[in-house]
């Protein structure tokens, strides 16, 4: 290609990715595959390596680009960033109503937005690129962060529509939604490392991370409610102001209402409050806002806040209990946990009585002693949380937690590295360890052995029927139709779990055998290994055995794989033991390589790649698609000369020019669905 051809495809290929990502991330209405889509950034990312002088700053290759810095810089708003007056109950909310309503008019309307707990951010465009972004800060001076909101998928790096070409401040919330928090922490605790006490602080440590890598590894969120002097865009009320930057590429949250009435806006707000746990992110009230720009300029600014806006904020969802204990359980990495046993209570629509107080450190800071009136919520709505003590209500018998310095489950003694907060025990045979390991190992998001819930494990712990992973694949339905469940009957006879319950778990098993290599490696429950290092290092290598060899730099080498992850991975397979178990696990017949059929033999057109192009009329192209891959077949975008056959419809574009061209097979609707119904290729 020349010069200026590619310099012109390169400038395409920054727009179709920008486009796909926004359909992807924003609209969550993608239009095309992963793949197509990866095979974009390749592309883009191929060319900008052949000719660094054509990366551009707006690149989406350029999300994560900054090296860490070692402070930000603080950055004054040309405009203040004004806070909100808060009502804390509907009195307080119908009282603002009343007072602005003679000034809005007979025909006010009233914005309702949620109130997403997250961490205020400027974001600044130049020439419609994204130039800075902002914390709040105090409202007047904040902070440079610009190269970590850039890894923020859904913040766009150039606007498009009325946007374009715009210079503008926005502004808005950044937030991590509930499940992306408690997978953080999951992974925090794991590697040892303090966690965040909610998703607010979760999203605003994140923004504030020196490393921008480390930021684009959190998974953050935007919801942008604000256009800086609205009016130089023609922009006349909030509604239109959301509509400007929904079209101009921005993230607006969905369940924004415009009302007409009071008994509108606090309909909405009693309905926000009913939905609030079933939301996927965090809001803490609803932000009522006078419509009508004009209006709020006559209402004006008090010192601190619009007047022409009020956060009605939820009431708390604390509750008082007593702590009735400080217990200490073993995890599978040997970790020492203090948690919370306290008197059952019901917060945030579900009865809590256990919440982890994560270490010595944690107690010592919230400064809880047992015996005491405490205060607890759902930190994210969902993981319980000792809040702290209510000091007042002492009585003299509370005492102290002391963190044992002996294992509770095996009696070693404990182990805290230095500069960590964690204390461990190092008893590889520690049986608490042991059976946390099983229990992994079973779970959901490793092996997923349907029905093979603690209980169970515990039983055949006990009888010595199961003492490492591998033990799981000699289980006869004989043994397990036989295994006591613990409990007894009324003549003292022992409660056994039965043929049926036996015939499922064993047929649980024999599937858990075809499990992807990535949850195999995560149900290993190697030390910093979780679900998504090991998606990585099963993609990259393929098959245990070539983890297995790898060396400590090979590993490194990978993605999202640091060398401490590294040298754990190498330590676990180092380790004589492990190599023993992992060979069990094979001559059991556990698959340990990547892309094995979840059900094998079923998949006739495995090797085979089709195209699809014009419009079928038995089914819709997504359809066909899927049809073809249940039947192992890749479907791609795109046609080339690996394609194997180009299914054409009713008006196909360009793709069956280029299958001409190429000689690719074209096959009709017809052979299609006799091919789908024969589960078998067309010969071609
Ligand atoms: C939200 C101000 C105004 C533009 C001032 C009316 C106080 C945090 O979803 N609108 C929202 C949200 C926050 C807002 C405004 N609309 N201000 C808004 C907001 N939908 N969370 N906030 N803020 C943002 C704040 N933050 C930290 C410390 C003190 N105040």
């Amino acid at each position: 290609m020349a010069g200026e051809d590619i310099a012109a495809r390169a400038q395409k290929l920054r727009e179709l990715i920008a486009y796909h990502s926004w359909r992807y991330y924003v609209l969550d209405d993608p239009e095309i595959s992963d793949d197509a889509y990866d095979a974009l950034v390749r592309e883009l990312e191929q060319i900008e390596r052949d000719h660094p002088e054509l990366v551009t700053p707006d690149s989406p290759t350029q999300r994560v680009g900054a090296p860490p810095s070692e402070q930000f810089a603080p950055v004054r708003h040309a405009q203040r960033m004004y806070s909100l007056d808060n009502a804390m109950d509907e009195s307080e909310l119908l009282a603002w109503l009343a007072r602005v309503s003679p000034e809005v008019g007979p025909d006010a309307r009233y914005v309702c937005e949620l109130k997403i707990d997250g961490s205020s951010i400027a974001l600044t465009y130049e020439d419609g690129v994204l130039v800075r972004g902002a914390t709040r800060g105090d409202g007047t001076v904040g902070e440079d962060v610009t190269a970590n909101v850039r890894t923020i998928k859904t913040v766009p790096l150039r606007l498009i529509g009325p946007g374009a070409g715009a210079t503008v401040e926005v502004r808005g919330e950044v937030f991590m939604p509930k499940e992306s928090f408690a997978r953080l922490n999951e992974a925090q605790e794991a590697a040892g490392l303090p966690v965040f006490a909610n998703p607010r602080n979760a999203a605003a440590g994140s923004v504030r991370q020196k490393d921008p890598a480390v930021t684009a590894s959190r998974d953050l969120d935007t919801f942008m409610y604000q256009v800086v002097d609205p009016d130089r865009f023609g922009l006349r009320s909030q509604h239109e102001a959301l509509e400007w930057l929904r079209a101009s590429g921005f993230k607006v949250n969905p369940d924004v209402t415009v009302c007409s009435s009071a008994d509108e806006v606090v309909a909405y707000c009693r309905e926000a409050l009913q939905r609030r746990h079933d939301l996927p992110y965090e809001i803490d009230g609803v932000v009522v806002k006078v419509d009508d720009f004009a209006k709020q300029a006559e209402l004006g600014f008090t010192a601190k806040a619009p007047r022409w806006a009020i956060a009605y904020k939820f009431p708390p969802e604390e509750r008082t209990t007593k702590l009735l204990d400080i217990r200490v359980s073993v995890g599978r990495t040997g970790a020492l946990t203090p948690y919370a046993v306290f008197e059952p209570v019901r917060v945030a629509g579900s009865t809590i009585a256990r919440a982890t107080l994560h270490n010595a450190e944690e107690i010592a800071r919230k400064g809880v002693m047992i015996g005491d009136t405490i205060v607890v919520r759902k930190a994210g709505d969902v993981i319980p949380e000792v809040v702290g003590p209510i000091v007042e209500l002492r009585d003299g018998t509370e005492r102290p937690f002391v963190m044992p310095d002996r294992c509770p489950s095996c009696g070693s003694p404990v182990w805290k590295p230095e500069g960590e907060v964690v204390v461990r025990c190092v008893n590889a045979a520690c049986p608490a360890q042991r059976l946390e390991r099983l229990i992994h190992w079973a779970s959901r998001g490793a092996m997923d052995i349907d029905g093979m819930g603690e209980e169970i494990i515990r039983r055949l712990v006990d009888e010595g029927l199961v003492t490492d992973v591998s033990d799981f694949y000699r289980l006869t339905e004989d043994v397990l139709a036989t295994l006591s469940t613990g409990r007894t009957k009324k003549d003292g006879s022992p409660v056994v779990l039965g043929p049926v319950v036996a015939k499922k778990l064993i047929a649980a098993i024999e599937a858990s055998k075809r499990r992807p290599l990535a949850r195999l490696l995560f149900g290993l429950g190697i030390r910093h290994v979780g679900a998504t290092v090991a998606e990585a290092l099963a993609h990259s290598f393929g098959s245990l055995d070539a983890i297995a060899q790898a060396s400590e730099a090979e590993l490194a080498a990978v993605e999202g794989v640091g060398p401490v992850i590294a040298a754990s991975v190498r330590a676990f397979f180092g380790n004589p033991e492990n190599r023993a178990l992992v060979e069990r696990l094979k001559a059991a017949g556990v698959a340990t390589c990547e892309e094995r059929p979840e059900t094998p033999g079923e998949q006739p057109l495995a090797g085979f790649t089709f195209v699809l192009t014009g419009a079928l009329s038995s089914m819709t192209r997504e359809e066909a698609s899927e049809a073809l891959k249940a039947l192992g077949a890749k479907v791609t975008d795109s046609v080339s000369k690996k394609t194997s056959f180009v299914v054409v419809g009713e008006n196909p574009g360009s793709k069956l020019d280029k299958a001409r061209a190429l000689g690719v097979p074209i096959i009709g609707e017809d052979d299609l669905v006799r091919m789908l119904a024969a589960k078998e290729p067309p010969a071609s």
